[in-house]
C-alpha cells in the first residue's frame, strides 16, 4: 500500500505545486485500504462532477471495518463554489452501483480548490461505512450545486480499464448507474479503520433462567454484529442437559440478516429438565475476531446460560 500513498503523494505534488493544498493525513487507526494509483500516467480531467448526475468508481475492499475517510483529486477549471457530497454505495451482484448509500459526507466549497487549479480533496465518514474484505463498494461523487459542464473534474486517465481494479460509472438521474462510454479509471483512495472489536451475544431465546420452555423450543442467540457465519455451528453452539456433558443433537444455522444464529434440536426437549446453552469463543464476526462475552475480565468468555423445560 506505500505505493498507493506514494502515487497519490505524486499527483498532489503536481497540482500542489499550483494548490498549495496539503494531502490530509489519515487518522491514527486508518489504514490505506482500496486505491487506483497513476502507474506513472498523467491525470487528466475524465469525469466532470455534477448536481444532476453522481460519478462512482467501484473498488473492493481490503479490510474489514469501517470505511472512514476517502481522497479523490479533483481539477477546478471554471471557478467553481460548489460544495461536493461523497458517499458510498453498495453494489449489486453484477457489481454495478446501487443507491443505497452506506455513509455521505459532504466536502464544503472551501476545501474544493480553487480555479484554476487541482487539489485532493478528502472525506470524512462518521461513522463511517462498514465494510468486509473481499466485498465490492462504490465512491460516489456529486456537488450540492450544478456547475458548468466541465467546470469540476474528478481526475483519472482514459485506458483500456485496467489500469485500476473496477469501473467508472455514471447515474444521470434515472436512478441507474451506466459504465461510461470510454474506459476510465477515476483515482481514489480509501481509508478503513479495521474491526478489532470483539462479538458478544446481547439476547437470547430462551431468555436466561427461563423455566416454563416448551419441550419444541429452538434456542437463539443474537449478536451484537454480524457474524462469520462458517464459525457459527454445532461445535460453537451447542446445548447440553444441565451438568452434563451430553450434546443435545440440533442443527445450528445462522441468519445473517438479523445476526441470529439458531439452534433446533433433533428430537424434543424433555420436560422438566435443564438445560445449558452455549457459544464458545471460537464463534468469529466477519473480521475474525473471536467471541469475548466478558469484555471487563481479561482472556476470553464464552457465553452460556440455562433454562428449564415446563413439566
Ligand atoms: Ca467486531
Ligand atoms: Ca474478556
Amino acid at each position: 500500500m506505500r505505493r498507493v500513498v506514494l502515487l497519490l503523494a505524486t499527483i498532489s505534488l503536481a497540482v500542489l505545486l499550483v494548490s498549495g493544498l496539503a494531502l490530509a493525513q489519515p487518522a491514527p487507526d486508518e489504514v490505506p485500504d482500496a486505491a487506483c494509483p497513476t502507474n506513472g500516467q498523467t491525470p487528466n480531467q475524465v469525469a466532470f462532477l455534477r448536481n444532476s448526475a453522481i460519478v462512482a468508481q467501484t473498488f473492493t475492499a481490503q479490510h474489514t471495518g469501517l470505511l472512514t475517510s476517502a481522497q479523490v483529486p479533483i481539477e477546478n477549471t471554471e471557478n467553481e463554489t460548489t460544495s461536493i457530497v461523497m458517499e458510498i454505495n453498495t453494489v449489486d451482484s453484477s457489481g454495478t452501483p446501487t443507491e443505497v448509500v452506506l455513509a455521505s459526507t459532504i466536502i464544503p466549497a472551501s476545501e474544493v480548490p480553487p480555479h484554476p487549479q487541482s487539489g485532493v480533496v478528502t472525506g470524512h465518514f462518521s461513522p463511517g461505512a462498514p465494510v468486509e474484505a473481499g466485498q465490492e463498494y462504490a465512491l460516489a461523487l456529486h456537488t450540492t450545486t450544478e456547475p458548468q459542464a466541465n467546470g469540476l473534474g474528478w481526475l483519472g486517465f482514459r485506458s483500456d480499464g485496467t489500469l485500476c481494479p473496477g469501473v467508472a460509472y455514471r447515474n444521470s438521474g434515472f436512478g441507474v448507474f451506466l459504465p461510461f462510454a470510454i474506459n476510465l479509471d477515476l483515482f481514489f483512495s480509501t481509508f478503513v479503520t479495521p474491526d478489532t472489536t470483539p462479538p458478544k451475544v446481547i439476547s437470547t431465546v430462551p431468555k436466561a433462567n427461563a423455566n416454563e420452555v416448551a419441550p419444541t423450543a429452538n434456542v437463539r442467540a443474537t449478536f451484537s454484529e454480524e457474524m462469520d457465519s462458517n464459525t457459527i455451528n454445532d461445535t460453537t453452539f451447542q446445548l447440553f442437559e444441565k451438568g452434563t456433558t451430553n450434546q443435545i443433537d440440533a442443527t445450528v444455522s445462522y441468519n445473517a440478516n438479523t445476526d441470529t444464529a439458531k439452534l433446533d434440536p433433533t428430537n424434543n426437549l424433555s420436560k422438566g429438565v435443564a438445560y445449558k446453552a452455549v457459544v464458545t469463543t471460537w464463534a468469529k464476526d466477519v473480521a475474525g475476531n473471536r467471541l469475548d462475552q466478558d469484555s471487563s475480565t481479561s482472556g476470553l468468555q464464552q457465553m452460556r446460560w440455562f433454562f428449564r423445560v415446563d413439566d
